[in-house]
This record gives C-alpha cells, structure tokens and sequence, in this order.
C-alpha cells in the first residue's frame, strides 16, 4: 500500500535536493515589462515610469477612454448576451470592423472578399499566429526586421518558427532614418523573405520613413517579391488621425499585392489587459483567403482555441456605432496631442536649462517613444539617483510623461549628460 501513497515523494525528487526542478535557472526579467517590475518595488515618492508604453493622464494614471465605457454599459445592460464561446477566428463583426478600420471602408480588398481576418491576442498574439502561419505554409521562412525593434519581435518570430535577420533601419549620428542601408538591406535580401514593417511611430526610435520614402520602399519590396509583415500596434495614436497613421499599409494593398498586418487595440482604444487585436491576411483572391482562413483555425485551435469576448464585444460596438466611433476619434486624438505637448515640454525645458546637446529629435520623433540617445550607462544612473525607470536604451515612454515630471526627468537628464558623457 505504501507504494500507491499519492504523497510519496517522486523518485528523482532526492536526485535534485527536493525538487524536480531544482535545477531550473532563474530567468532574467523582461527587458520592458521587467522595468515595472523594478518601479513597483521602489518606495521613493518621486519615481517616475517611462519605461512601458501604457498612457497616462497628466494626473499620472491610467486611463479608460469614456467610449469604452460607454460601450461596456450598453454590454451589461443586453440581457441578450450570453458567455458562449466564440468561433476558432473569434467575433465575426470585430473581425470586418477591424479590417475596414486599417485598410480603410472602400479598400477594394475587402470588397473582393480578398482578407482573411481572424482575432487573436492584442498585437503580440496576432504576430505569432501570422508567424506561426507563414512557417507553415508560406516557402521562405526568414523574416528580416528593422534594426532596432521592439524587442519581442525576435522572440515572437524565432518561437513561431521562423528565421531572423535585420535590416538597417535607424541611423544613431543623425538620428532618423538610414534609408540608403534600409534599401540596401532589402535589395540584397532573398526573393520571397517576409519583411516586418511598423505601420506607424516605430518601436522604439520614433521615426517613420515619409510617404515618399514609404513609396520607394514598397516598389523594391514588390519588385523583388518580399512579403510585407506590417505590426500596427499604434493606429491613430501617431498623428491623432486613423486614416493617416494606415496610409503606409494601405499604399501596399492598393498595389493589389499581398501582405499581412497585425492589429493591436492596447494603445489607440487603451484596451491594454483585455488582450484584444486582429491579423489579417490580404489575398490575390477570394478563393485563397477561403483556403488561408481555414489553415489559420488549425494554427489558433491547439494554441488557445478560441479567443476572449469581453474586449472584441467592446471594439464591434464602438466601430460600428457612428457616434460612439466619433467620440473615440476625439478621445484618441487627444490622447495624441497630449504627447506631442509632452514632447514639446520636455524639448523646451531641456533647452532652457542649458542642457548640452542638440535634443530637436524629442520633436522630430513621431509616436509614443522619445529614443534619446541616452545609453545604458546614462540610464542606470537615472534610475539610481533620479528613480526614473526606462529602457535601458535609452527609450522613455512620453505617454508617461506629465507636466508636473518634466522638472524631475530634465534634473535627471541634465545630471546625466553633464557627469558622464
Ligand atoms: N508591436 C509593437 C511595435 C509594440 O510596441 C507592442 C507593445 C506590441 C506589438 C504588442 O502589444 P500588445 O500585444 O499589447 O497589443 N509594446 C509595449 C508593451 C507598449 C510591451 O512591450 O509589451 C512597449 O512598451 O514596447
């Protein structure tokens, strides 16, 4: 009978002092979640978070946009509504909502039936199914991303089963765009290669190619066959207008090519936690979509089968309410605006303190993130002395920037700057 003791301890237990996984490592923390991990432990009244791309309301808190309220009010008062589980592809009116939303109402795509668009986990989740998919059943398995980039692309896209190289993308001595080796990168790149590409305010240097260059991009990408990845995870939240931040993804589906974009509704509808975004896949026609929908089922069902309800119900009813959709265009914009204030703010404190350098890329930079070109050094100093928590390169989040932190970071910065160079 004593063998049979459900309590006995398991045989390879003695083997590693106790525990079967005594011999597990401790992981480090992430390098961007983990920055609020290390802020949540700092007792210090004057700490300041920049490190995650989350907003906050000039009183420092996070915000939930009054549409979205609205909108969970009119959920949980619709008796009608029940907790079933969603379809493999999720909510369906979500699903066209969201499509319409990037490649825009009158996209002939979307008329020809030519999208298939299935809901997945907010951004994350929607790259790794696009992954995923593309491993399996697409023939050229490297996918090239900027260099830098956020930095769980690398994961997202090795883990799904896919090869990463990168392309030169941001030029530290001017501070924007190396478009020359971006071009270069690609031009050398094998026929077929999947390109990543951040729709808009790119993570995390703030710096977008213009349309013009945009349009140069997508000729060499046509003409040597690369598939265009494209990661918008910042829609409206660039410029405070939804239809400008999609014009890159839309130059390259009104080509009548085909391409993959992943949606993410954590930043422009501050939906964060509710886990909520799309991918969609544009087809040469409406018979592949079909086909390339079915294959994207077998890839969601084993992974979490089908996904949540609460925060695609949240978005259907915004996108498809005029009004509501008004008052979302007008709460995003002012979302936009109030870090654009930050970054003139924090622009014209620097230069009135007399700190050394020329800091016009705060400005230039477009998006959530100011790239500083503070470095590692610089940064820990920051957090030790001035408890600032960013990025360790160098990345501040300006959604988490107030007028009443500018005093305290332009302190920290100038203290930086000046002791160590
Ligand atoms: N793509 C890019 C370019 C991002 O910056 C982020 C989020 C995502 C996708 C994924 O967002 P989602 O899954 O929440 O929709 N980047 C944040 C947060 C804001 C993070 O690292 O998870 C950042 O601070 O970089």
């Amino acid at each position: 009978m004593a063998s049979q003791n459900p309590i006995a301890p398991s045989p390879a237990a003695g083997i590693y002092g106790g525990s079967v996984f005594a011999n597990v490592v401790q992981a480090p923390e992430d390098p961007i979640l983990g920055v609020t991990v290390a802020y949540n432990k700092d007792p210090s009244p004057v700490k300041v978070n920049l490190g995650v791309g989350a907003y906050r309301t000039e009183e420092g808190k996070p915000l939930v946009l009054n549409v979205v309220r609205r909108a969970e009010q009119l959920l949980v008062n619709d008796p009608s509504r029940v907790k079933e589980y969603l379809p493999i592809t999720g909510l369906a009116d979500f699903n066209k909502l969201s499509a319409k939303l990037i490649f825009g109402a009158d996209s002939p795509a979307i008329q020809e039936n030519r999208v298939a668009t299935v809901q997945c986990l907010s951004g994350t989740g929607s790259l790794r199914v696009g992954g995923e998919f593309l491993a399996r059943h697409y023939h050229e398995r490297t996918i090239y991303i900027p260099q830098p980039t956020w930095g769980n692309h690398p994961k997202v896209f090795t883990l799904a089963g896919l090869s990463v190289k990168t392309y030169r993308y941001y030029d530290p001595t001017t501070r924007g765009l190396n478009f020359e080796g971006l071009l270069a990168d690609l031009s050398a790149a094998p026929p077929g290669a999947i390109v990543l590409l951040h729709a808009c305010a790119h993570n995390p240097t703030g710096v977008d190619p213009t349309l013009d260059q945009w349009e140069q991009i997508r000729l060499l990408m046509r003409s040597k066959g690369l598939l265009p990845f494209f990661d918008s995870a910042y829609q409206g939240f660039a410029s405070g207008n939804l239809d400008a931040d999609a014009q890159s993804v839309r130059m390259f589906v009104a080509d009548g090519g085909e391409c993959l974009t992943a949606q993410s509704y954590a930043k422009n509808m501050g939906l964060y936690g509710e886990r909520v975004g799309a991918l969609s896949i544009v087809c040469k026609s409406a018979d592949v979509a079909t086909r390339v929908e079915s294959q994207l089922k077998l890839v969601i069902r084993p992974m979490y089968s089908n996904p949540p309800i609460h925060g695609a119900s949240i978005v259907a009813t915004i996108l498809k309410d005029r009004e509501l959709y008004h008052e979302w265009t007008i709460e995003l914009k002012a979302m936009a605006d109030r870090i654009i204030n930050m970054r003139q703010q924090l622009f014209d404190a620097l230069r009135a303190r007399g700190t050394p350098g020329d800091w016009s890329h705060i400005i230039k930079q477009i998006g959530m993130f100011t790239f500083t070109g503070l470095n590692t050094e610089q940064v820990t100093f920051m957090t030790k002395e001035y408890h600032i928590y960013m990025t360790s390169d160098g990345r501040i989040s300006m959604a988490g920037l107030s007028s009443k932190t500018v005093p305290h970071l332009v302190d920290a910065i100038h203290a930086a700057v000046t002791r160590m160079k």
